[in-house]
C-alpha cells in the first residue's frame, strides 16, 4: 500500500476542542475526570462520542459488551476494517486524555480523510471499549478481554463493583447493552493512540513512542484476617490484628518488586480494611497487588515468591490468608508490521521518536491476540497519569495523531 503524503496531517485545534468537550462530562473534583464505566456519566460520554461519529457519516454498531464500533465504509467492502480506538471510561481520580486521545483521535483521523475527500480500500472502524480501567468491575480490560476470547461473557456480566451491582445489570440500566455477538468481528488491524503514562517519552525529548511491548500483569486479591476487638481494652499480645498482615505485605509486594528491579514494578492500590472504625481492631483487611514486568519468568517469580512468604508472615501474627488472581496478562509482543507503520509514519512525519515498551495495559494487549496491532504513544508531563493533574500538550495529541492517521491510512490503502 502506499503511504499517505506527509503534508497530511490532522486538525489540531479540532482535536482538543472535542478532548476538552469530552472533559466536561464526568468531572473530576481537581479538573480531571470521573466517567467511571457504566456510570451516568459513561453513558452521556457514549452518547457524545455517537453523535460526533453520526455527524462524520459513520454507521454504529454496540455488541453484548457495550463495545462501540463506528463505521467509515471503505471502497472494497469484502476488505475487514482497520480498527482503531481505545476507552473513553475513566479511573475515579482519572486523567482527561487516558484512553480519551486513542477514541478522539481515531475521530479526528476519520473527519480529516473526510474534509480532504480521502477514500480508504480497507473500511475504518473507530472503537469505544467498554471497563478498560477495571477500578470499578475487575479486571481490566474486561470488554475487549471478552472480544479477544480471554474472558466468558457470563463471567463478566457477574462481575460485581464495591456495592454488589452487576456489571450485566449496570451495562443494560444505562442503555448500552448491544445486539451485535462480542467478538464476531473480524479485524485487518488495529492501532491504539494511548499517553505513555510514564516519564520516559519527556525525559528523552520524544515526541512519538513506538510500543514493540507491554508489561505483563498479575493482579492478586488477597483476604488478610484476625480478630475485631476493642483497641482500647484488649491487651497488645492477645491482638490479632489484620492491618499489621496488610503493612507487612505492602512492604514484601515492594521488596519483591525492588530485588527485581528494574524490570518489575509492584504496588497495592485497592484497599478494604473492616470494620473501619475507630475504636475496633481490624478483624479483615482486603486488598489487591498488582505486579508487572515484561519477562514473563520475573513476572511469574514475583508471584510464586509473594505466595510462599505472605502465609507465613501472616501465621507468624496470628492471622489467615487468602489469595485469588482476579486478573492477568502475559507480556504482549506487538505486530511487526503494524509497528513498522507507526515507526515508518513517525519518521515521514518527523516527529522524534524512541520503541518503547507499555508500562501500562491497553485494549491493545487483548486485541493483540486475535488481530496484528500496535500502538502509538505520545508523552505526558512528568509521566503523571491515574491522578487528575495528568496533562499533555496539544502538540503532543497532535503528533499522535498524526502517526495514528498515517499508519492507519496505510495499512487501510489510500484509493486514488
Ligand atoms: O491498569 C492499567 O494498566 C490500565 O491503565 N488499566
Ligand atoms: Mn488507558
Ligand atoms: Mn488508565
Amino acid at each position: 500500500m502506499s503511504a499517505p503524503a506527509a503534508n497530511l496531517r490532522i486538525n489540531a485545534d479540532r482535536l482538543w476542542d472535542s478532548l476538552m468537550e469530552m472533559a466536561r462530562i464526568g468531572p473530576g473534583v481537581a479538573g480531571g475526570n470521573n466517567r467511571q464505566t457504566l456510570t451516568d456519566e459513561d453513558g452521556e460520554g457514549r452518547k457524545l462520542f455517537q453523535r460526533w461519529c453520526e455527524e462524520a457519516g459513520l454507521s454504529m454498531g454496540v455488541d453484548t459488551m457495550g463495545n462501540m464500533f463506528m463505521t467509515r465504509p471503505g471502497t472494497d467492502p469484502d476488505a475487514l476494517p482497520v480498527y482503531v480506538g481505545s476507552h473513553l471510561d475513566t479511573q475515579p481520580t482519572g486523567g482527561k486524555y487516558d484512553g480519551v486521545l486513542g477514541v478522539l483521535g481515531g475521530l479526528e483521523l476519520v473527519r480529516t480523510l473526510n474534509d480532504l475527500g480521502i477514500k480508504t480500500k480497507h473500511p475504518i472502524v473507530v472503537v469505544n471499549w467498554t471497563n478498560e480501567e477495571g477500578t470499578r468491575f475487575a479486571p481490566a480490560m474486561l470488554a475487549s478481554g471478552v472480544f479477544a476470547g480471554i474472558h466468558e461473557q457470563d463471567w463478566a456480566y457477574d462481575r460485581v463493583d464495591a456495592k454488589g451491582k452487576r456489571f450485566g445489570d449496570e451495562l443494560a440500566r444505562i442503555g448500552w447493552k448491544g445486539d451485535e455477538e462480542v467478538g464476531s468481528r473480524k479485524m485487518h488491524a488495529l492501532f491504539e493512540l494511548h499517553i505513555e503514562q510514564g516519564p520516559i517519552l519527556e525525559a528523552q525529548g520524544k515526541d512519538i513512542g513506538v510500543v514493540t511491548h507491554g508489561q505483563g500483569l498479575r493482579w492478586i486479591q488477597c483476604t488478610v484476617t484476625g480478630k475485631e476487638s476493642h483497641t482500647g481494652s484488649t491487651p497488645m499480645p492477645m491482638r490479632k490484628n489484620a492491618g499489621r498482615g496488610l503493612a507487612q505485605i505492602t512492604e514484601l509486594v515492594h521488596q519483591i518488586a525492588m530485588d527485581n528491579a528494574p524490570n518489575a514494578v509492584g504496588a497495592i492500590g485497592h484497599i478494604d480494611i473492616y470494620p473501619n472504625s475507630r475504636n475496633i481492631i481490624p478483624g479483615k483487611a482486603v486488598f489487591t497487588i498488582d505486579f508487572r514486568s515484561h519477562e514473563i519468568d520475573t513476572l511469574n517469580g514475583m508471584v510464586e515468591r509473594l505466595m510462599a512468604e505472605a502465609p507465613k508472615l501472616c501465621e507468624a501474627l496470628g492471622l489467615g490468608f487468602e489469595a485469588e488472581i482476579v486478573g492477568q496478562f502475559d507480556p504482549p509482543e506487538f505486530d511487526k508490521d503494524c509497528v513498522k507503520a507507526v515507526r515508518d509514519a513517525a519518521e515521514r512525519l518527523g516527529y522524534s521518536h524512541m520503541d518503547i515498551i507499555s508500562g501500562a495495559g491497553h485494549d491493545a494487549c487483548w486485541i493483540n491476540r486475535v488481530a496484528p496491532t500496535a500502538m502509538v504513544m505520545c508523552p505526558c508531563v512528568d509521566g503523571l497519569s491515574h491522578n487528575e493533574a495528568e496533562e499533555i500538550s496539544k502538540e503532543w495529541a497532535a503528533a499522535g495523531a498524526d502517526v495514528l492517521m498515517h499508519a492507519v491510512v496505510e495499512t487501510a490503502g489510500v484509493v486514488e
